[in-house]
């Protein structure tokens, strides 16, 4: 018997009753899994939970039946997007039929798809391609809505901002609106590399799985294209702008092939980052000069061989020249003829070269800032007619302010598409919240003053300005294949912002926030509110506990996670921060104006003048084109280093205020992404504080200064800062 005790019936229950409470625990387990997998962000603001009762209610009173047809792949799209969402909001399926047998049918297509549309005899001239209406009507007696467009793809883009109607709990019952893209080419720049990282991503790995590509189409590509369709992306660079040749190897473009097919019906076009010199990598060529017979055939080839495969393929983006990318300028040719050489081989397609202009490479010793501007403003003119040269909104580095890039009005025989960062490199990565649209915004808003008062960015990128159709916006995604696509809730709506603001550059940052709260979170106005209060002010904290009052680039070099404003180390002074600030012992600033770099005489002259003059510069643009004594007095009646200590200060505690509204919050979201938001804003006032006091020791080493009264000293020395180094940062680059 050995020590052994009976095992008697009393055991055996506790055994059973044991295994019964391990199942129910494992149970709840799963459900519980089950209830937060529903809310981890993967639906992003499309996510279609039943609206409370009675709004559900009256909704279903208008929305009855769906009348639609299912031939085409975007006719399929739009019917099973509208059964999906009126399904899940209204919280029953709703029938579909041929023809309206009672009072709120949802009646959609186009005049040449739906007879009941045609009937109407709509006025749609104004629409365009990718526009709708959506409107209430009587048909056969009965009260019914229609979405109409002149193309599948205009109804698609009008099903779902119905869907938005009801998302952000909009009335329905008599309803006439009308939208159509003021923009054409709606582009994400993913900069995905083909072994499945990605530049500047903060998101995960690459959600193209190029290696199991053609042959598996994963689903999540299917949802991409919704979330874009959704909010009227119509195009996407798949790869990295530091491009690998290899893309334009049969192998891969069969899997590009696989990729456009699925995007297809969302009315989403592929495009391609090609290596200016893939005729020698790919091509077996001596040489990649554009003016070469040889290496002309061969694009012509290649684009060939890609609109086989591809027959609605997009075009090319192309950074040539810059950061030691390979260009037109290593066989002593221009820029244009670069882009031109490309642009024939795509012409006879329909497809269009993007051209970079993002290029400092010219003269060194030149303001890095003045360079894009002295090397493209004399090609104005010489670009065909399918290349549209695409421009960073400020003329650095998608810094978190930077005044408007003075290439915006500087070149108007040349369209120009402007390009946004949408993965927040330099503000903050994944986990800062810091919502973009205020930053896209001043941008888009800047007046140019090139063609008188009221010359907005605007106007250029949508064209009117000076009469171009072909236009473009263009977002570095900040997509990757973390099953919040973003890398963080809120990061979602930079994504979402982008693409409202691509659709029209004239609409609020503000009003895109609150749909976009609406549709993620909840239609609470309790909540809606100071939601949208802590996003608008997110920015402008992120600029002042980073780079306040006109500074820039003070990140850590290659990597940008963090402050290094000390860093003056190579290979290019104009990569490091001590060539930005300028900071010595009397003061601080880049002097722009004609005593320094004279950089303000890129802008149209009123423009110049207010950037140059003392008196008129805008605080937040201050050092950006003066420096300036430290004991300069500021607006304010501070000094500058007071203002500047303040800045930083109040940084910090506008994200402390962030804190403070999400846990007042807290009744109104779900669990799993209430406690993901605080604990990324744990993150952000751990290192808002150290941006701050890590800037403060080191600006106060070089001034001596003490720090205005009732500010807290740095936490740490400057050495302690200084020897923080950062290995294996996500999205890594040397540049
Ligand atoms: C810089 C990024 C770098 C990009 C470059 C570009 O640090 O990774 O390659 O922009 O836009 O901001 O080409």
């Amino acid at each position: 018997m050995g020590g052994t005790a009976p095992r008697g019936d009393a055991t055996r229950w506790t055994t059973g009753l044991r295994l019964l409470a391990v199942g129910l625990l494992l149970l709840a387990a799963c459900l519980c899994a089950g209830h937060a997998r529903a809310e981890d962000g993967y639906d992003l603001w499309l996510r279609y939970h039943p609206l409370p009762a009675a709004q559900a209610g009256t909704y279903r009173s208008h929305v009855t039946q769906l009348i639609a047809g299912a031939t085409t792949p975007t006719q399929v799209a739009t019917r099973s997007e509208l059964l999906r969402g009126l399904g899940g909001l209204l919280g029953q399926a709703l029938p579909v039929a041929d023809t309206a047998s009672r009072d709120g049918a949802l009646i959609i297509g186009t005049p040449v798809s739906s007879p009941l549309i045609a009937g109407l005899h709509l006025d749609m001239r104004a629409l365009g391609r990718e526009g709708y209406l959506i409107r209430s009507v009587v048909v056969n007696g009965h009260a019914a809505t229609i979405i109409a467009g002149n193309d599948d793809i205009g109804v698609l883009y009008g099903a779902f901002r119905f869907l938005r109607l009801l998302q952000t709990a909009q009335p329905i019952a008599r309803l006439d609106l009308r939208d159509w893209p003021r923009v054409k080419l709606r582009v994400l720049d993913h900069w995905d590399n083909l072994n499945g990282s990605v530049e500047r991503g903060y998101a995960g790995a690459s959600i193209w799985d190029w290696w199991k590509l053609p042959d598996w189409r994963a689903p999540r590509y299917t949802d991409y294209a919704r979330a874009n369709a959704s909010i009227g992306i119509n195009g996407a660079v798949l790869n990295n702008v530091n491009a690998d040749p290899l893309i334009l190897t049969h192998k891969y473009l069969e899997k590009v092939a696989a990729l456009a097919d699925v995007f297809r019906p969302y009315g989403i076009r592929v495009y391609l980052s090609v290596r200016f010199s893939a005729p020698i990598e790919v091509g077996g060529l001596k040489t990649a000069d554009p003016l070469d017979p040889q290496v002309r055939r061969w694009w012509r080839t290649k684009a060939d061989e890609i609109y086989k495969l591809i027959p609605d393929f997009g075009g090319f983006l192309v950074k040539a020249n810059s950061e030691g990318q390979p260009g037109p300028q290593d066989y002593g040719r221009t820029h244009a003829d670069g882009a031109n050489a490309l642009a024939a081989a795509l012409a006879p397609h329909g497809g269009v070269v993007m051209w970079r202009a993002f290029v400092y490479a010219n003269k060194p010793g030149t303001d890095r800032i003045k360079q894009s501007y002295n090397e493209f403003k004399p090609l104005d003119g010489k670009f065909a007619a399918n290349v549209l040269l695409q421009v960073k909104n400020g003329p650095l580095d998608f810094q978190p302010r930077e005044p408007f890039n003075p290439l915006f009005g500087a070149m108007p025989k040349t369209r120009l598409i402007m390009e946004l960062q949408i993965t927040k490199e330099y503000l903050g990565f994944a986990t800062h919240l810091v919502y973009l649209g205020p930053l896209y915004q001043e941008a888009l808003s800047a007046d140019t003053m090139t063609r008188g008062k009221g010359s907005t960015v605007a106007k250029v990128v949508d064209g009117t300005l000076d009469g171009h159709a072909l236009t473009g916006m263009a977002g570095v995604a900040n997509i990757g294949a973390d099953r919040d696509w973003c890398g963080s809730v809120f990061n979602q709506a930079n994504w979402y912002v982008f693409g409202r603001l691509a659709w029209n550059p004239t609409l609020s940052a503000r009003a895109i926030a609150e749909e976009w709260v609406r549709m993620t979170f909840s239609n609470d106005d309790a909540f809606v509110k100071p939601v949208v209060d802590m996003m608008m002010g997110s920015r402008e904290a992120a600029v002042n506990y980073m780079t306040p009052l006109g500074l820039a680039h003070l990140m850590g070099h290659g990597h940008h996670y963090g402050p290094e404003p000390w860093d003056a180390s190579g290979p290019r002074a104009d990569w490091t921060p001590v060539y930005f600030h300028r900071a010595d012992y009397a003061g601080i600033g880049f002097d722009r104006t004609a005593t320094g770099s004279d950089a303000v005489a890129q802008y149209a002259p009123p423009v110049a003048r207010e950037f140059a003059s003392l008196q008129q510069i805008p605080d937040k643009y201050l050092l950006w084109f003066h420096h300036v004594p430290w004991d300069y007095r500021m607006r304010s009646g501070h000094t500058l280093w007071d203002e500047l200590v303040m800045h930083y200060t109040h940084g910090v505690d506008a994200v402390k205020q962030m804190q403070r509204t999400w846990s007042s919050l807290k009744g109104y979201v779900d669990d799993e992404r209430y406690r993901q938001v605080a604990a990324f804003l744990a993150i952000q006032l751990h290192e808002a504080q150290w941006w701050r006091d890590a800037c403060i020791a080191y600006f106060q080493s070089i001034n001596g200064l003490p720090l205005p009264v009732g500010y807290a000293p740095p936490a740490h020395s400057l050495k302690y800062y200084k020897s923080l180094s950062f290995k294996d940062v996500p999205g890594y680059s040397s540049w």
